[in-house]
């Protein structure tokens, strides 16, 4: 699903298209589960905090390759009061990582520009932008949750009072994009003004969840997947885009967590 509203022209001197990307939803559902999916993200595009869509496009294909299997990231949530510590924190996470501090100030500028419907693909080291349409940037989709791994997800989850479509669709979007072996790790914050919590994903420390990222009623937001150098561009797209994943088995969730329990003792 995509919902967009048309810039009034006054804004729109250099295109006559230009529009702004208000919701996206995607995932691998079965025929059954179809026309109540289709309804929800219907209401989903036309009651979204960033305004009024004029335009909702639905596509519904029938997938025929039989999709791949993954595990879901463990999740943890780390302690954060205030967007500067937020920005410490994500900063912190990617470097233990290995990306340099340039990349991570290319992904935190374009967060905080906002206005991508997809995410920004950026080299490790050099802070290099791969993704040919960047206005755009890639957009994961064709992706899901086997039933039985939802319904732990879901109890795990409301342990700590998050069971939230918001929640469970990034995990799930997390885990594909860290599935990927050349992704060394994402960092995401939602575009949606009330919503402030962001998460700093990777294969080595899992989902993190950062609260307070951004400040209440910050329309900006977006996603950058940091690969490593010299991957071949279209092969990634290819899989975050096109390759039917869904998730088996779902991973430990933690509550409120410190950063050094998190870089120090991974996984424990
Ligand atoms: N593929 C790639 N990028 C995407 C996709 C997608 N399928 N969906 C959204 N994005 C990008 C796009 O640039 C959006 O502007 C940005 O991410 C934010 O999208 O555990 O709701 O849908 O509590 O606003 C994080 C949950 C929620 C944290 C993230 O993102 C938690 C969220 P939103
Ligand atoms: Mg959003």
């Amino acid at each position: 699903m995509r919902a967009s509203k048309a810039l009034s022209t006054q804004h729109s001197a250099l295109s006559s298209k230009k529009e702004i990307h208000i919701s996206g939803a995607e995932g691998l559902y079965d025929r059954s589960e179809v026309q109540g999916i289709f309804k929800k993200y219907i209401e989903r595009a036309l009651n979204h905090p960033k305004g009024k869509a004029d335009k909702v496009i639905i596509t519904i294909e029938d997938i025929k390759q039989k999709p791949g299997t993954i595990p879901a990231l463990p999740l943890a949530t780390v302690s954060c009061t205030r967007p500067s510590e937020g920005r410490e924190i994500s900063t912190a996470l990617l470097q233990s990582l290995g990306i340099s501090k340039s990349a991570i100030n290319i992904a935190l500028e374009l967060i905080k520009k906002g206005g991508m419907r997809g995410a920004a693909i950026i080299s490790v080291e050099r802070g290099t932008r791969l993704e040919p349409d960047k206005e755009r940037g890639v957009r994961v989709s064709r992706l899901g949750i086997k039933k039985l791994a939802l319904k732990v997800l879901a109890s795990r989850l409301s342990k700590y009072g998050i069971n939230t479509d918001t929640v469970k669709e990034a995990l799930i979007l997390a885990s594909k994009v860290a599935s990927f072996k050349d992704v060394v790790a994402e960092l995401c914050v939602s575009d949606d003004p009330d919503y402030t919590t962001g998460y700093v994903a990777s294969g080595q420390y899992g989902y993190v969840r950062i609260p307070k990222i951004k400040r209440e009623g910050g329309k900006s937001g977006g996603r950058a997947f940091f690969v490593k150098e010299g991957i071949d561009v279209e092969k990634i797209i290819r899989y975050l885009e096109k390759t039917p994943v869904i998730i088996g088995k779902v991973g430990l969730c933690k509550g409120i967590i410190s950063l050094d329990e998190i870089i120090n003792h991974p996984h424990q």
